[in-house]
């Protein structure tokens, strides 16, 4: 993963520091691109381990058109948690201590942090045996899994997956094969508007290739997972329309690195990469709105060790 390593640098070497939405701070570059050939290996990240059953359980989720957090909490899977707590604490129903913006608090001051972790529980089991609670405080609002599988129209809705994979096998050469997750009528309701914003597929000699527009990228924690994720994309959908796996092209708007991630990212530019491991699907049959994550593995998986750091909500 010499491309990913070599963002790092750029960004450390040509970016500006800037103030984000976060309060955080950043270090960015607009406008960056990496390929990865999927022919030689899955790119998983090899200078630090990184969990691919987080990545595999959130694509899943998009491609069932699941927007809700129960499902995720249910597959333990706790990367969204802090998307759906915000929009239950900022919510005239939440009683409780005061949570403003927790996510800072909760890395400086550890006497917060316990009522987090706590508040954050309750939140959690709230939405796994409140059905009511659920549908409305677990709901992440009209984000990937509903643009994707059920974009509204005036008239209906319109299923962006099911039409990519009709026309990639129907008219492999079109220009047209594109997915949008950016719903300008509908992004005020999203707990985050999309990041991956849009994707388009290509098909040559028998292989599939796809370049994601991502506008915003977290370089230290999202991006290992996004490239990972639309990795996968690529192999599920290649697997469902009989084409090997070609490229995989990602292009990055606002490429930023969070100030309190630098000494991770240095740590882990200071360490070799190895070879890459290689991805194994177990489809039989199966379409792939159906499929689980035990029929997706990795196998050859040797990495540097896991580099914590805190995420920006
Ligand atoms: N918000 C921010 N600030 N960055 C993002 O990357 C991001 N996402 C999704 C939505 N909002 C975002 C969520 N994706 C982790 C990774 C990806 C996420 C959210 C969180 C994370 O904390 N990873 C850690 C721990 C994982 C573990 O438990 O092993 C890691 O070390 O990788 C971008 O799409």
């Amino acid at each position: 993963m010499k491309q990913y390593l070599e963002l790092c640098t750029h960004i450390l070497e040509n970016g500006t520091v800037k103030e984000d939405r976060t309060g955080t701070g950043t270090i960015s570059v607009f406008g960056y691109q990496m390929r990865f050939d999927l022919q030689k290996g899955f790119p998983l990240m090899t200078t630090k381990k990184t969990a691919f059953r987080l990545i595999a359980t959130e694509l899943l989720w998009f491609l069932k058109g699941d927007t809700n957090l129960r499902t995720l909490i249910q597959e333990r899977n706790p990367i969204w948690d802090e998307w759906g707590f915000e929009r239950w604490v900022t919510s005239e129903e939440y009683t409780g201590p005061d949570m403003t913006d927790f996510g800072r608090r909760s890395v400086k001051d550890e006497q917060f942090a316990e009522v987090y972790a706590q508040e954050m529980d309750a939140y959690k089991r709230r939405v796994v045996e409140d059905d009511v609670f659920a549908e409305k405080y677990g709901n992440l609002g009209p984000i990937y899994g509903k643009q994707w599988r059920s974009w509204s129209t005036a008239d209906g809705s319109i299923d962006q997956i099911k039409l990519l994979i009709e026309g990639l096998k129907n008219n492999s050469d079109s220009r047209r094969h594109i997915v949008s997750a950016w719903n300008p009528s509908e992004v005020a309701d999203m707990a985050l508007p999309p990041c991956h914003t849009m994707f388009q597929f290509y098909v040559a000699e028998g292989k599939l290739s796809c370049q994601l527009y991502q506008r915003s990228a977290d370089v230290f924690l999202g991006v290992p997972f996004n490239i990972a994720s639309y990795a996968l994309l690529v192999h599920l959908i290649a697997e469902e329309c009989g084409l090997e796996v070609g490229d995989f092209v990602h292009t990055l708007g606002d490429a930023h690195i969070y100030l309190n991630h630098m000494e991770q990212v240095k740590e882990q530019l200071s360490r070799e990469p190895r070879a890459l491991p290689t991805l194994k699907l177990n489809k039989e049959g199966k379409s792939i709105f159906d499929m689980t994550f035990e029929d997706i593995s990795i196998e050859g998986y040797d990495p540097h060790p896991k580099i914590k750091a805190p995420i920006a909500v």
